[in-house]
């Protein structure tokens, strides 16, 4: 069967961005805004006065001067800006039973929430609440707990850091350290690994930076969908005549191939500047092999130097002034065989000492990753081998060189700059107690599985959600949605309906907020808020859309209600706070001293990059150096020995923001309106006896791992793929039914979203069509 035989499949011709992309704009905003709106919101976006884009965590340009934006960002905007509500009359007319058969695209697509409600079971239904009700009953109910580590208070990346600072505070004044948050599920790895072997749980690198790096690596990243502002820095990186180096299992079109919309010239002409010199497919799961194969090159390219009375190609200066562990790290390198390497990558020896002559050649790299290399078990290990691959050359703390973890959600990393963490060090919260008066709880909390965990096995029993859809976006939604309905209390802070808020508890309420396009206005007059991008830069976002409804409160208006409503002995002036944000804005300034002036510094364009010690080459580790880190072995997973498992990768297609669909197409990997497919190597369907097109079910290998009933998603369509052998890759969030909750890595918890082994076989059903199919013919 050809490729364009089976239905919503085929092959995308065009590069990444392009005309495509704009045909795509046009699309998504008439779908949901109307036209006066769409330009308002647009042009506003990423400017020094506007709003920042929902979209990603990429930083904009300095001074930006023109239209910054891209096709994903547009998409979220109109999504967020929609003329589409979400009303009481709505809920009327559903029950929530009638709901949950919804699909999460239909429950979003209904448009913005626009009053708050509770669940009332007698009709099973939502009904409209005030604000005044909900907040008391909340209250109550949080006071009436027999201890406040039974609650759990979840963040989604997107809270500003006003609305997640306030919101730590009400928590930390409570007395929970519970903040299960999305980037448990995200960069936990990097937050986790980077601080033991740099000092820091951030990137070290600035924008300006790629302007003068020689040679860039990106490991285990999608620009093309999930940074798609990312393609422009590529762009110009690729027209320097910098060598890119791409490892992912996939060949991911936005890494190939590259037009810019902003640059008509190049459209015209349908001339595409190639981005991807070298791409290599490792293995799903193979990228630690992969980067001590290049450490391994780089050692005998360094031997051979030396040899030959040359000065080496390791930095020993910086090894020497600023690193610890080198010795443990040689010895490990040694002790590992490039047999090994090839079998666990799927690269050759020859591939990656290519790739360790170009590292070894370049006088500044820096290393850009994403969920390719935090969601594995070994997720802290990855990331802790791409640091010491820099360390090696010094390549960390000077100009054009350095780590760079793309951030998920846009203010993520802002989030736990200002205290979301279940992990709370000392500075926090002494400054807490310093600035507050109150003594916030010492011990650590729980992190995004350890509270579903927890709710699981009824020791929580309430679960408040800042934004996300946290039910949908973990491991294993069949434990997962089970506990969720095990809760006495759920209270969902949100812009949309979504699965999450069907998990009904004894006590339900959806408590409906403003977005970031949309104009704040509290007793002082219209607010801004704060975010930090990837590159720790902070700056302000003003929305200027009128609100979705004039029942909506600002996220930090809700909590502060929560707080009142809950601590009636409260030390915060909660009132007086969100009359002005530039007073929460003090108060971060007094908690965490790196704020210094931070009234001021928002108010110049692009605002204020924070200290980054890294970055100085001031190492904030025990060591008061840079660690080299083992990681033991090549870790594979013993049920990957099984010779009939293929390892699966779970991936964003083009056309969603997480657990949000806004679309069933997948444009730069030909798929067309629809989900419901898996991508397989060609000859790991032929040796299975499976074609392109064929129904297949994947079920997961389950010889470890403890959580019980057999893991499958049945009736996928096979979609022959050029991804690496072996590997095999499938939505997320739909493919969260297979990773179970208990497969994570052990060192920072991040669910490990991307590699769980699995077998690939025939459907039955597909038999069955088959059979139909040739008695119909005959
Ligand atoms: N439009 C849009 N933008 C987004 C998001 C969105 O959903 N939609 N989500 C936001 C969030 S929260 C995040 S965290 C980021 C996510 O952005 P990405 O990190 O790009 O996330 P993924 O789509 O999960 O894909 C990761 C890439 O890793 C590759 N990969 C999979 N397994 C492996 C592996 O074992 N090794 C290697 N080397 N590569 C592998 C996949 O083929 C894929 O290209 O994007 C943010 N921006
Ligand atoms: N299998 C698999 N699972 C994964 C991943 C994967 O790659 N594979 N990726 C993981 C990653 S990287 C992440 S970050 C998590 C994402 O997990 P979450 O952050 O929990 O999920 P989102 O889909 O981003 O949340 C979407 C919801 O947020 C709400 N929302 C949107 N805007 C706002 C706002 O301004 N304010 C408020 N209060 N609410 C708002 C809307 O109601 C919307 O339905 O998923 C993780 N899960
Ligand atoms: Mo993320």
């Amino acid at each position: 069967m050809g490729k364009d035989d089976v239905v919503g499949v085929g092959d995308y011709e065009g590069a990444a961005a392009g005309w495509g992309a704009l045909k795509a704009v046009a699309d998504a905003v008439r779908g949901q805004m109307d036209i006066v709106k769409e330009t308002r919101g647009l042009l506003s976006m990423n400017q020094p006065h506007g709003f920042d884009c929902p979209g990603c965590a990429w930083p904009d340009p300095k001074h930006t001067s023109s239209f910054e934006f891209c096709e994903n960002g547009a998409k979220a905007v109109s999504w967020e800006a929609t003329a589409k509500r979400t009303t009481p009359e709505f809920f009327a007319a559903h029950t929530v039973s009638e709901l949950w058969k919804w699909s999460d695209f239909d429950l979003e697509n209904e448009g913005r929430l626009t009053h708050p409600m509770a669940y009332d079971r007698a009709t099973d239904r939502y009904l409209p609440i005030s604000w005044d009700e909900a907040l008391a009953r909340i209250g109550a109910t949080l006071r009436a707990l027999p201890h406040p580590d039974m609650a759990e208070f979840y963040t989604s990346g997107r809270a500003s850091n006003e609305a997640a600072f306030l919101y730590q505070l009400f928590v930390r004044e409570y007395g929970t350290n519970n903040f299960p948050d999305c980037s448990n599920m995200c960069h936990e790895a990097t937050s986790v690994g980077l601080p033991e072997s740099i000092g820091v749980g951030k990137g070290t690198v600035t924008l300006e930076d790629f302007d003068h790096c020689d040679a860039l690596f990106c490991i285990g990243h999608n620009p093309g969908t999930n940074h798609p502002r990312m393609l422009t820095t590529l762009r110009e990186v690729a027209k320097r005549g910098v060598p890119i180096i791409v490892f992912n299992p996939l060949r991911e079109r936005g890494l190939e191939r590259f037009t810019s919309p902003q640059h008509p010239v190049e459209m015209l002409t349908l001339g595409s500047t190639p981005i991807a010199s070298t791409y290599y497919q490792v293995k799903v799961g193979g990228d630690i092999a992969l980067l001590k194969g290049i450490m391994k090159t780089l050692l005998a390219l360094d031997a051979k130097s030396v040899a030959d009375g040359g000065p080496g190609v390791l930095d020993r200066g910086f090894i020497k002034n600023h690193t610890a562990g080198i010795d443990e790290l040689l010895a490990d390198l040694d002790a590992t065989s490039w047999d090994a390497i090839e079998a666990a990558s799927g690269l050759s020896r020859l591939d990656i000492e290519f790739v360790g002559n170009i590292y070894a050649k370049a006088e500044r790299v820096i290393i850009n990753y994403g969920m390719g290399i935090t969601q594995h078990r070994h997720g802290t290990g990855n990331v802790q081998q791409i640091a010491n691959l820099l360390m090696l050359r010094g390549n960390i703390g000077r100009e054009g060189a350095g780590i760079s973890p793309l951030r998920g959600h846009s203010n993520v990393q802002g989030d736990r700059t200002v205290g979301i963490t279940e992990v709370p060090n000392d500075e926090l919260l002494d400054g807490i107690a310093r600035v507050f008066g109150f003594d916030p709880p010492r011990h650590r909390g729980h992190n995004a599985i350890e509270a579903v965990e927890a709710i699981r096995d009824g020791r929580s029993k309430a679960l408040v959600c800042l934004g996300g859809n946290l039910a949908v976006a973990m491991s294993d939604s069949e434990v997962t949605f089970k506990a969720m309905r095990n809760l006495d209390l759920a209270v969902h802070i949100a812009t949309k309906l979504n699965r999450s808020h069907l998990l009904l508890a004894k006590q339900s309420f959806i408590l409906p907020c403003l977005g970031r396009t949309e104009l704040d206005v509290q007793a002082t007059g219209p607010q801004s808020v704060t975010v930090e991008d990837s590159m720790s830069m902070v700056h302000a976002s003003r929305g200027g859309l009128k609100p979705a409804s004039e029942h909506l409160r600002s996220e930090p208006a809700i909590i502060a209600g929560m707080a009142l409503a809950t601590l009636p002995e409260t030390r915060v002036g909660w009132a007086n706070l969100v009359s002005d944000y530039g007073k929460i804005r003090d108060c971060i300034e007094a908690v965490f001293p790196e704020f210094a002036d931070f009234n001021a510094r928002i108010k110049q364009p692009g605002g204020f990059r924070l200290y980054v010690a890294a970055s100085e080459r001031e190492w904030l580790t025990p060591t008061r150096k840079a660690n080299f880190f083992v990681y033991p072995g090549l870790d594979e997973d013993p049920r990957a020995a099984n010779p009939a498992a293929l390892t699966l990768t779970t991936i964003r297609s083009h056309d969603q923001y997480n657990t949000t669909i806004y679309g069933l197409n997948d444009r730069y990997r030909g798929i067309t309106g629809r989900r419901d497919v898996v991508f397989v190597n060609e000859r790991d369907l032929a040796s299975r006896g499976l074609k392109h097109g064929d129904l297949v079910d994947v079920s997961v290998v389950s010889d470890v791992g403890s959580s019980p009933g057999e893991r499958v998603m049945r009736n996928l369509t096979a979609v022959a793929y050029n991804i690496a052998q072996g590997s095999i890759a499938a939505y997320y969030p739909e493919a969260n039914v297979l990773v179970a909750l208990d497969h994570y890595d052990a060192e920072s918890g991040t669910p490990s979203y991307k590699s769980t082994p699995v077998l690939l076989r025939a459907s039955p059903s597909h038999e069955v069509l088959r059979r139909l199919v040739q008695a119909a013919n005959e």
